[in-house]
């Protein structure tokens, strides 16, 4: 075949998320008025910020802007997460990081597909945090029986996926006429359905032994379970949600809000109720499905990744915060206290190299003096700018508590501490990629670029 051409996985993987992002904002109505409320922010902070909009366009660019930075789903067995493996490999995306949510009380452990290099982030960052359902850590055998049966006989990819994959991976990716036909099929797994796949006495056991549980093995498939768009500015979003008639959780996770952005912070809206026939009887409720929002900056060093642990474990340990909100402010009020040990300017962050940074030349010629001078001095003299590289990854305590906001205040089941990397990763047959390295190695290599355009 002369003709045959693969598609660009960036181009898929962009064209994959804009799909998912538009069967979301149909299944879920209030998922588009968050979007809409984003992307108001958005342009009005670029207006008034020029500084980080020339950072933005120097660095991420300034399209797209708004646009969805990740989703998440739960499987329920070891096989759909390998099938799940393959076709994130297809867009472009693998396995770093790996999340242990049964510390706190979440039967499932994660990882994070997402793209790798500067050039596939770039393009489009779309990542999926994805969690598998640990039924070992649930301790009625009976129920474990029952649900494992459930979950056997589903198949959550339909045939013609599954054509289409095992097709994709012996040609070395999906065909340009192959790829619409692809995203339509995949994006079937992701659907949401009505109708349950068991009983309503078996839901109910299933919820009650927790509610993650029953979202997971009572349907046809891993239904998306939410959506998060990228935020400039996501404390007035927060504030700004009520007004549009949606009821936010009552924390911001991660960072307090600083001059310099670290890391990830987070908020969603609580989980809608949704309409599901059970089995035998019609006119049940579900309730799993929400909205997120994500404002992102810089990835830390481990250096600066201790740090930041230490101070929200000092946080958490003067406040935690209820998940009915009643101490939130309490709460906030504490983590600003104590994360003014975090340095807060970009200079400090990068001399104590506690945050990764990506390096440009803004002199193409030399003066000639400046050929002696150290790559730190070429900094100071304002011959190489840098900038923070963006974080791309997840905070488990922050994912811990997105979680739990959407299960109700219940929910923090009594799960003995069980984290196994080996385990997950035997699950998934991969290993899981180590976020540092691959910042490190972006760091590098844009050190690299720089020095190269400088002639050194
Ligand atoms: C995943 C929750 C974690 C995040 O942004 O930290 C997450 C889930 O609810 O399935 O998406
Ligand atoms: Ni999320």
């Amino acid at each position: 075949m002369s003709e045959f051409q693969l598609i660009d996985q960036n181009v898929l993987r962009a064209a994959f998320s804009s799909a998912m992002s538009k069967m979301y904002r149909d299944e879920v109505p209030a998922y588009g008025t968050l979007m809409d409320l984003v992307a108001e922010v958005n342009v009005k902070r670029l207006a008034k910020d020029t500084s980080l909009a020339n950072s933005l366009l120097a660095t991420d660019g300034l399209n797209r802007i708004s646009d969805e930075r990740h989703g998440a789903i739960r499987v329920g067995t070891e096989a759909e997460l390998k099938m799940i493996r393959r076709v994130f490999a297809l867009l472009g995306m693998y396995p770093v990081g790996y999340y242990d949510l049964s510390v706190a009380g979440i039967p499932v452990h994660s990882t994070a597909f997402r793209p790798l290099g500067q050039e596939a982030l770039s393009h489009n960052p779309f990542r999926v945090f994805t969690s598998l359902l640990r039924l070992d850590l649930i301790n009625d055998n009976n129920l474990q029986i029952q649900a494992e049966n459930v979950l056997a006989k589903r198949h959550i990819f339909s045939g013609a996926a599954v054509k289409l994959i095992e097709k994709a991976e012996n040609e070395g990716g999906v065909s340009i006429p192959d790829s619409e036909h692809f995203i339509r099929e995949i994006l079937k797994t992701f659907k949401w359905h009505t109708q349950a796949n068991v009983t309503h006495e078996l839901y109910n056991k299933l919820h009650d032994a927790h509610r993650l549980i029953a979202d997971i093995v009572s349907f046809k498939g891993p239904h998306i379970n939410h959506l998060t768009p990228r935020t400039l500015d996501i404390d007035q979003v927060q504030d700004l949600m009520p007004s549009r008639s949606i009821n936010p959780k009552a924390v911001i996770e991660g960072p307090p809000k600083r001059k310099c952005p670290i890391l990830l912070r987070q908020t969603s809206f609580k989980a809608i109720e949704e309409d599901v026939d059970f089995t035998d009887v019609k006119n049940g409720k579900h309730t799993a499905r929400f909205g997120e929002i994500e404002q992102r900056g810089a990835a830390l060093t481990p250096k600066g990744r201790a740090l930041y642990d230490r101070l929200l474990n000092k946080t958490r340990d003067k406040c935690t915060p209820a998940a009915d909100g009643s101490n939130a402010q309490d709460y906030i009020n504490t983590l600003n206290q104590v994360f003014v040990e975090f340095p807060d300017d970009w200079k400090t962050l990068h001399t104590e190299k506690l945050a990764y940074f990506s390096y440009q030349a803004t002199k193409k010629d030399l003066a000639k003096a400046d050929t002696n001078l150290s790559f730190d001095e070429l900094i100071e003299a304002g011959v190489i700018r840098f900038d923070p590289i963006i974080y791309e990854d997840f905070l488990p305590v922050s994912a811990a508590g997105i979680f739990q906001s959407n299960l109700g205040d219940k929910e923090a089941a009594n799960i003995a501490q069980n984290s196994n990397q080996d385990l997950f990763e035997n699950q998934l047959g991969a290993k899981v990629l180590d976020e540092f390295e691959h910042y490190a190695k972006i760091e590098a290599a844009s050190k690299k670029a720089c020095l190269e355009q400088l002639q050194f």
